[in-house]
């Protein structure tokens, strides 16, 4: 039952008290009751219908983690890096390499060479997995820095012929090596590196555990906040994975808790709106995970009729606000049996924080907050004036968080990962409240970082590209709101002594550099000077107000 919310010490706990982690690996969590239903479909691909069982799933994964270790002589604590989109493999590579012992660092495949480069050699990658059409590619992106690592490569068609040079995976998943199993593994081992750039700077690794991953998993599927109905032979959950893997809202959502709860996950590699328009009028879906630009995509598109989404009962929001007129747009075209749950998370705390349950919605409404905090989670509100810790309900501050899904640290960088900490609290660097309800609200963000479709874009990373353009001596950027993506990011630059900024041949030099989710979409403004601080740091509050006063009122 939903009571007041706990507060002792300042500190707001979980209206849904604690749940017990259980003490194994995550390999051996989700496994544990694979075998219920082992011939049924675990993952299948909309588009080529690839697709794989419960049972082969754990097979191939225990033969990908054995040929790993004696084919490729990696060993523990060894970085190997996954560049895939959503392919019916990825559970298989995933789970796979943290059995052998391995950490894997999930990475955007429709990033550039310098981007695949930069996240390979922060975290000292020693091999990689990705597509079979992808492996030039790859290959140039891991030699920018010298680097020359086996490549392993998934073939979409069973036609395909393996690249020169790359190793099939299939190679790695039929069959099993003679190798022991690994052993002495402490579920506080790092297992997966997911980038976040954080409350500042550059994106870096982000340590999270076995321990952390089960835990946010066991979270989100307790009776209490699991929307998923349980799975009986006559009802399996069928969930299209639409949120990318390489991200945590995807990787633990919409893959790691799916295969938990065993329902049949359709995978889709890119979303396309006809694909995913063909995907709902073939697997009829009963949840969808989404974010908020795909949620406006489907109340805006005629050709996503209510028909097509008639078996729909929950659908979750994250990684970005979800606007109330957003929702209620959605509900309209719905209908009203739709549950709409939005949830909070940062990739640091393994995704979710809070989330609306559907009898928080019964209870309290439709709401626009981020739900209630999961159970075994606590926050404090800190002001941001003068960093007292906030009492008082419905007070803004900053959200601090602690719970057994709070990552480890940043991979290698001691100094951010003390920044990123206060007394053992994790600075989440968005602002917020919590009402006397127990309902969280995140209003606003704090820090630097810039969400483009609940994608992170960080400022740093694009400021420092611009500022190796040979015609820039200085940029910021900040990001701007726009009605498709939630935000985009606008650059403000200074054009080096006696050059001038070409506007179109920036916007095509940053094409080269960045992915397409990070393009300045909001504009290049170019001005003489950047307001800066004594130290030099620059006022992005200051550019973000010069922009409002000019281009907004
Ligand atoms: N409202 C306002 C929100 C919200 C939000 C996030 O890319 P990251 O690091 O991580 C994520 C993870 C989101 C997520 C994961 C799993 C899940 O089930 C779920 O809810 C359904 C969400 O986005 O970005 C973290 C930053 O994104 C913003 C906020 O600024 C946070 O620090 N953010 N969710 N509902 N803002």
């Amino acid at each position: 039952a939903i009571q007041n919310v706990m507060v002792r010490r300042n500190i707001l706990s979980s209206v849904h008290g604690n749940i017990e982690i259980p003490n194994i690996t995550l390999p051996e969590f989700i496994f544990q009751s694979f075998d219920k239903y082992p011939n049924e479909t675990a993952v299948e691909c909309s588009l080529t219908r690839k697709k794989y069982t419960f049972d082969e799933i754990r097979i191939k994964s225990k033969n990908f983690n054995k040929n790993l270790r004696k084919k490729l002589k990696l060993s523990k604590g060894d970085v190997v890096g996954i560049i895939l989109p959503n392919v019916p493999d990825y559970p298989i590579c995933l789970l796979g390499a943290i059995q052998a012992g391995l950490i894997v660092t999930i990475i955007n495949p429709s990033y550039t060479a310098e981007e695949i480069n930069h996240q390979l050699s922060e975290v000292g990658t020693k091999a990689v997995i990705t597509l079979n059409t992808m492996y030039s590619t790859i290959k140039a992106a891991a030699q920018i820095s010298g680097r020359s690592i086996p490549i392993l490569t998934v073939k979409i068609e069973q036609a395909e012929s393996v690249s020169e040079g790359a190793i099939d995976l299939n190679e790695f998943t039929e069959t099993e090596p003679q190798i022991l199993d690994i052993s002495g593994e402490n579920i506080t081992d790092t297992v997966l590196l997911p980038f976040s750039s954080g409350t500042t700077g550059l994106p870096k690794g982000v340590e999270l555990t076995h321990y952390n991953i089960i835990s946010n998993i066991c979270q989100v599927s307790c009776d209490a906040v699991n929307h998923l109905s349980a799975r009986t032979d006559n009802h399996i959950n069928v969930v299209p994975a639409i949120l990318p893997w390489f991200h945590m809202y995807g990787v633990t959502s919409n893959l790691l808790k799916q295969l938990y709860n065993f329902s049949k996950i359709i995978s889709m590699p890119k979303f396309t709106p006809d694909k995913f328009i063909k995907l709902l009028s073939e697997y009829k879906p009963n949840v969808l995970n989404l974010v908020p630009p795909l949620i406006s995509f489907i109340s805006s598109n005629p050709l996503v009729t209510p028909q097509l989404l008639e078996r729909l009962t929950v659908v979750t929001s994250g990684a970005a606000p979800l606007s109330k007129i957003d929702e209620e747009q959605f509900i309209r075209k719905i209908g009203k049996h739709v549950d709409v749950l939005q949830g909070y998370g940062l990739t640091e705390t393994c995704s979710v924080v809070s989330v609306a349950t559907i009898e928080s919605i019964k209870t309290f409404g439709r709401i626009g907050s981020c739900g209630l905090l999961l159970p075994n989670t606590s926050i404090k509100i800190v002001s941001t004036v003068d960093k007292t810790e906030i009492l008082e309900k419905n007070e803004k501050g900053e959200i601090l968080i602690k719970g057994p899904q709070v990552m480890k640290g940043y991979r290698n960088r001691h100094e951010k990962t003390d920044e990123a900490f206060t007394d053992g609290w994790f600075r989440s660097g968005d602002l917020g409240y919590i009402d006397a309800n127990g309902l969280l609200y995140v209003t606003d963000r704090l820090k630097e970082l810039i969400k483009v479709k609940g994608f992170q874009v960080a400022p740093a990373e694009l400021e420092e590209v611009l500022r190796a353009h040979h015609d820039i001596s200085d940029a910021a950027v900040i990001g701007i709101p726009d009605t498709v993506s939630g935000e985009v990011p606008l650059a403000f630059v200074v054009a080096k002594l006696n050059s001038k900024v070409d506007i179109k041949s920036l916007h095509n030099y940053m094409s080269k550099k960045v992915a397409s989710y990070k393009q300045l979409n909001g504009g290049v403004i170019v001005v003489d000077a950047l307001p800066k601080t004594a130290s030099g740091k620059t006022l992005r509050k200051e550019l973000k107000s010069m922009y409002n006063k000019k281009y907004v009122n």
